[in-house]
């Protein structure tokens, strides 16, 4: 069976219970269509519901419905608008089609009557509604519809997988870019023409951070001044791509010269490689994260940072603020995928520990999940402060490392049984 079919099998079954667990006859699911803003006749880029997303494999799709009623083909209203404003690209007859009933509209007007069909939900934002508050993002289907997005198709991953193709090839340019003495706007823009993405495809926003801009973790600037190579120190990039409507979500670090923070790097990456080896199905993430804490302590010692032993100053709580954010999170349609906090249909809610109020993901890890690893450590000034004069930080080694920002390396890897799968590392 093709991948495609297969995939919507998977979601005709999951939306099938999960419509019979939450007493529903039928759902509609809206593309979403894009607001202006404010006194103003334009808008920001338009971002497609994800659930839209997971059956319709159609970028820049706006104003669009699905219509599924299990026992029978789902349709999708496809809109195509009929003016002379836009190029209209007809995509009712790709592959992906045949799996739908594809009516084409050229206005919202040729939408059917939602309140006709009986006992249905609504899944889509609120620009339009047209049934009741209750019936609306009705909280039982959701939680049934996410815990069913944890565990990928081979579809999804394949998507996924080609996301971290087109991403490694922005990577490759923005290193080289890098060691050329260019600005974060220049490895920007070498970026998003190596992945042959506009902006506005882009998964996320790019961050693109030389030197001490590490240190701010979501650094959201490209400055389009040239360091002096003289000067140059340090370049982190967190940047995905899309396929599909699939994220990839990839973060490297890289020293410009053979220095210790080079080594730094060095050993951080081998960590990060033994962390992804750890996500197989039923491994605790949260056990991970803690994990990590003690590999990152360790990066710490051996480079002088800490005085005392990494499991002291896991205990005193100084790796905290080194590494103040989560190991990782889901990945699929939406850069931090859903459900991370849940661990059952209903939506039971697992909440992180509270040491550790910013990791994304609490539960054991399931089959076919796609997860970020990314372990990270920084020398944020503002972190600093609070542990001013610490006696187990030797204060010399955090203004030597301090210019240089940080470090985060960030796989995208798909949970196995036995074993995983680096969809990065290719
Ligand atoms: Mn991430």
């Amino acid at each position: 069976m093709n991948l495609f079919k297969a995939h919507i099998n998977k979601l005709i079954a999951a939306t099938t219970n999960a419509l019979e667990q939450s007493g529903y006859d039928g759902v509609w699911i809206y593309s979403g269509h894009p607001e202006n803003n404010f006194l103003d006749d334009m808008g920001p880029a338009h971002t497609i519901n994800p659930h839209f997303k997971w059956w319709v494999p159609v970028a820049h799709v706006t104003s669009s419905v699905l219509h599924f009623v299990p026992g029978q083909k789902p349709t999708v209203y496809l809109h195509q608008p009929a003016d002379f404003w836009h190029k209209i690209i007809d995509n009712s007859q790709d592959k992906w089609a045949q799996y739908f009933d594809v009516k084409v509209i050229g206005h919202y007007s040729e939408l059917p009557d939602f309140k006709a069909a009986k006992n249905h939900a609504w899944i889509g934002s609120k620009e339009l509604q047209p049934l009741e508050e209750k019936d609306t993002n009705p909280k039982a289907l959701l939680n049934h519809l996410h815990f069913a997005r944890i565990q990928k198709t081979d579809y999804e991953i394949h998507c996924i997988k080609q996301a971290n193709v087109l991403a490694l090839k922005g990577h490759e340019a923005a290193r080289k870019a890098f060691y050329d003495g260019c600005s974060e706007y220049e490895i920007h823009m070498a970026y998003l023409q190596a992945c042959e993405h506009n902006e506005y495809e882009m998964p996320y926003g790019n961050i693109v951070a030389l030197n001490e801009n590490p240190s701010v973790l979501h650094y959201q600037f490209q400055s389009r001044t040239r360091i002096p190579q003289a000067d140059l120190k340090s370049f982190l990039i967190d940047a995905g791509a899309n396929f599909k409507g699939y994220a990839s979500d990839i973060t490297r670090t890289y020293s410009f010269n053979d220095d210790a923070f080079a080594g730094m790097i060095q050993m951080m990456d081998a960590k990060q490689q033994i962390l992804c080896q750890q996500a197989i199905a039923g491994q605790d993430y949260v056990q991970m994260h803690l994990n990590a804490h003690h590999y990152i302590s360790e990066v710490l010692h051996e480079f002088g940072v800490f005085k005392c032993d990494p499991e002291s100053a896991v205990a005193q709580g100084l790796s905290r603020t080194f590494f103040p954010h989560g190991l990782g999170h889901y990945l699929g349609l939406q850069v931090h995928d859903v459900s991370g906090h849940v661990i059952d249909e209903l939506g039971t809610v697992k909440a992180p520990p509270a040491e550790h109020p910013f990791l994304r993901l609490t539960d054991s890890l399931r089959e076919n999940a796609v997860i970020t690893i990314e372990p990270g450590l920084y020398f944020v000034p503002m972190l600093m402060q609070e542990i001013a004069g610490h006696k187990d930080i030797n204060w010399d080694k955090v203004a030597e490392f301090q210019p240089y920002g940080g470090i985060r390396i960030e796989d995208n890897v798909v949970v196995k049984k036995e074993g995983i799968e680096n969809l990065t590392r290719i």
